[in-house]
């Protein structure tokens, strides 16, 4: 019998070449925050885009759900560990974010900003090209609180800690600025499977 859980089970063979280096299969859904959780009702919600310090556009959550929305089916990869395998987000592409507001990347790199004061950078290479999005639903239905909701970020080719919860921003930085836990000796980029897990990796 393997053992289920939170240490996780050993993959079958077909699924191994999904599972990064060090990982462990969970079937739950396991929540990490660095704090408590806000909750942001809709009504107060928006999401603005900044290049620098210019915001070049803001949405409320009205104008968001008018914007294409994207389904996305995605394997994800926690620091901590753990990896679930086929997990079903809906919401708007980082690609259509730009497109509504009518500009190129601004810079090659980018920070995601939240209402909890977290902060993560990714290159936005990784953000495009129908890489990720900020997503509003899990399992077809809007996202809980303590996953992120009304919205986060959704990175799934990076350790799960690039996907931002309460997300409430992008911002076009010109360099690559470390967000909360790069500072905190977390790795810059993050790729799991070059087991990009903390600075110097
Ligand atoms: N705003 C915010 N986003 C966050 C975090 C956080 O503390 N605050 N934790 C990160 C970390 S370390 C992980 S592993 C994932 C966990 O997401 P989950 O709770 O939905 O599993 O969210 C990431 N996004
Ligand atoms: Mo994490």
């Amino acid at each position: 019998m393997a053992t289920r859980g939170f240490e996780g089970r050993r993959p079958p063979a077909e699924l191994a070449d999904r599972i990064p280096p060090g990982q462990s299969l969970t079937d739950g859904f396991p929540v990490l925050s660095a704090g408590p959780t806000p909750r942001i009702a809709t009504a107060d919600w928006a999401f603005t885009l900044k290049s620098g310090p210019r915001p070049i556009k803001k949405w409320s959550w009205a104008e968001f759900q008018a914007l294409p929305q994207t389904k996305m089916t995605r394997d994800i990869h926690c620091v901590t560990k753990w990896s679930k395998l086929n997990t079903p987000w809906a919401g708007v592409t980082v690609d259509d974010l730009l497109a509504d507001a009518g500009i190129e990347p601004a810079t090659p790199f980018m920070l995601a900003h939240s209402y909890d004061g977290y902060s993560t950078n990714v290159p936005a290479a990784d953000l495009l090209d129908g890489k990720a999005m900020v997503a509003t639903h899990y399992e077809g239905k809007p996202l809980t609180p303590e996953h992120g909701g009304p919205a986060r970020l959704l990175v799934p080719h990076l350790y799960f800690w690039k996907s931002a919860k309460w997300v409430n921003g992008l911002q076009f930085t010109e360099r690559d600025e470390p967000g909360f836990w790069e500072l905190r000796g977390y790795h810059i980029h993050g790729d799991p499977w070059r087991e990009q897990r903390f600075r110097g990796d």
